[in-house]
């Protein structure tokens, strides 16, 4: 946990997500701010700040969570696709110093995408 960390204090529960699937390592909510209905991100509860810095493991669980939920996102709002994305850096866009996957619903024609 690192306390001044907004993903940290949503997988603490200190304020609110909108929870839509936890495990023992992963936690995935709605995006505040989604660029599609249904915009969701996965985080592994610990708090690392990069692809860099996460252990194999971890890894393993955000990815495992992502080829799960996926699917499950896209049919929840009846998408074509999805996009599944990591902005890796701050250079590279990264907001949040917390690892996070976008699951980011694609409908034909939507003419979007990072
Ligand atoms: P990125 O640019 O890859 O770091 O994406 C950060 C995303 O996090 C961005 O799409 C907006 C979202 N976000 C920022 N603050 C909050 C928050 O407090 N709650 C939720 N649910 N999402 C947030």
């Amino acid at each position: 946990m690192s306390e001044d960390c907004i993903f940290c204090q949503i997988v603490d529960g200190e304020i609110p997500g909108r929870v839509v699937y936890e495990d023992d390592d992963v936690l995935a909510f709605l995006d505040a701010n989604p660029m599609a209905p249904g915009h969701t991100l996965v985080v592994p509860k610990a708090h690392h700040e990069t692809l860099g810095d996460l252990p194999e493991a971890d890894g393993s669980a955000v990815f495992a969570a992502l080829h799960r939920l996926a699917p499950l996102v896209e049919d929840a709002v009846d998408a074509d696709a999805s996009t599944v994305a990591f902005n890796n850096g701050e250079a590279a866009g990264q907001e949040i110093p917390h690892v996070h996957g976008h699951v980011i619903p694609r409908f034909e024609g939507d003419g979007g995408g990072p």
